[in-house]
């Protein structure tokens, strides 16, 4: 089964490369996005490494003077995405780069692409080249989003994480949504029922235009419309601030300030362990409370966050709890972003209820860091399982492992690729 899967996946990686970097999906991602790029060059690791580097190169070509590296880099291209370079306006930004970009971050996972390529095929130089703008674009998240002294940065828009994933439905309550000024593309690709709605829409635009009359810097935390302490984005940081140190240490570079970011974080998000709910809790930074629970509950689990009893509590009462997160009769497909008890679960609904393969491989390298190999091994089992199934989707029904959202995604396929190491 592995080598033909193997060959499926790079081939959808080929078939998604533009030469400068490989497109999330084939019709309605047409441009560079931070994450997505990221997961790519994890998989391009296996395969090929040279490729990967471009991968990295290519974001960075996209990053602000003062470190921010953008969730979307529009390299120029024939096609059409919205909201796109005319919305955001990155070039009347002080700091922007010449090329368009977004004027937001997502989960920093360049470091640890940054790693898994130097580890597959050492090259000091490009480490040379790379850490410096990495590093810098780290310091930003904490000099620009750090809520205070604990380590733990904000995010400022949805789509800085899992867009419309229900836990920010309260914090977005209260912005008021605007009528859109384009055309939703992604419609035209994919069942209205599988993205999020207009209002979510209406309400992620109102954000945009509210940090862009601020040229994306918003004076303080306490302004932004949304700010949130979302857990999946700081655990993705405590993972790539170390995975920064161990980058310097190859090349006799100062790693203690990435590792004492990192311990810091990883520090912080013990803090938030609830016992009760067998899962850790976000924050809304100003104030609403979410008592949706979802997958990002789970993910300091990726950061080797939970001690070992922590962690068998977590796997035991929540991920793999078929009530919750875990397989179940009637959704034998693991893990759902959304609790199943949850009355925002929607197993069809983007990041309210579908299997994503990122998350899983996150909870898959977390079960492996807190010393749970024979769990991490059956969730590997079955995320394959479930590709082998029904393909290299964006996302899939837990209860019947069919295919949402776009179709020969990259991160799935690269994914799949580190998941068969
Ligand atoms: C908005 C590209 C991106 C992912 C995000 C995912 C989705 C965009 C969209 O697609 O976001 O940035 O159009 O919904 O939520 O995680 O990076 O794959």
């Amino acid at each position: 089964m592995s080598s033909s899967l193997v060959d499926r996946a790079v081939e959808v990686l080929r078939r998604n490369d533009t030469g400068l970097y490989v497109k999330p999906g084939p019709h309605f991602y047409p441009f560079q996005w931070n994450w997505d790029s990221a997961l790519v060059a994890i998989g391009l690791a296996h395969v090929d490494p040279e490729r990967g580097r471009t991968e990295v190169r290519s974001l960075l070509r996209g990053r602000w003077t003062d470190g921010m590296v953008p969730h979307i880099v529009f390299h120029p291209q024939d096609t059409a995405y919205s909201p796109g370079p005319e919305v955001w306006r990155s070039v009347d930004c002080p700091g922007a780069p010449a090329l368009a970009t977004s004027g937001i971050t997502q989960p920093p996972v360049l470091a640890s692409a940054v790693r898994a390529l130097h580890e597959a095929d050492p090259d000091s130089a490009f480490l040379e080249e790379v850490l410096p703008p990495i590093d810098a674009w780290h310091r930003w998240l904490q000099r620009e989003r750090s809520l205070d002294d604990s380590g733990l940065v904000a995010i400022v828009h949805p789509w800085e994480s899992a867009d419309n994933s229900p836990r920010f439905d309260a914090a977005l309550a209260r912005v008021h949504p605007r009528a859109l000024s384009f055309t939703r593309t992604d419609r035209r690709h994919v069942d209205a029922a599988e993205r999020p709605s207009d209002l979510e829409y209406g309400r992620y635009m109102a954000i945009v235009e509210h940090l862009r009359d601020r040229r994306y810097r918003p004076a303080s935390l306490s302004e932004a419309p949304f700010a949130y302490v979302d857990l999946c984005f700081n655990a993705v940081l405590a993972v790539a601030e170390a995975d920064l140190a161990w980058l310097y240490a190859q090349i006799g570079g100062d790693g203690e300030p990435a590792a004492g970011r990192s311990d810091r974080i990883s520090a912080a998000l013990a803090d938030l362990w609830d016992e009760d709910a067998a899962a850790f809790r976000e924050r809304d930074l100003h104030g609403a409370e979410s008592l949706t629970e979802t997958v990002a509950d789970l993910l300091p689990l990726y950061a080797g966050v939970p001690d070992e009893r922590q962690a068998r509590r977590l796997f035991a009462d929540s991920l793999w709890a078929p009530e919750r997160f875990g397989p179940s009769p009637d959704a034998p497909w693991p893990v759902t972003t959304v609790s199943k008890s949850s009355p925002a679960y929607d197993p069809l609904r983007y990041w309210r209820g579908p299997v994503w393969i990122n998350i899983n491989w996150f909870l898959v390298r977390g079960l492996e860091r807190c010393g749970l190999p024979a769990e991490a091994a059956e969730l590997r089992r079955l995320t394959l399982g479930l590709v082998e199934a029904s393909g290299f989707a964006e996302y899939y029904d837990p209860s019947t492992g069919r295919p949402l959202g776009s179709d020969e995604f990259s991160w799935s396929a690269a994914l799949v690729l580190d998941l068969l190491r």
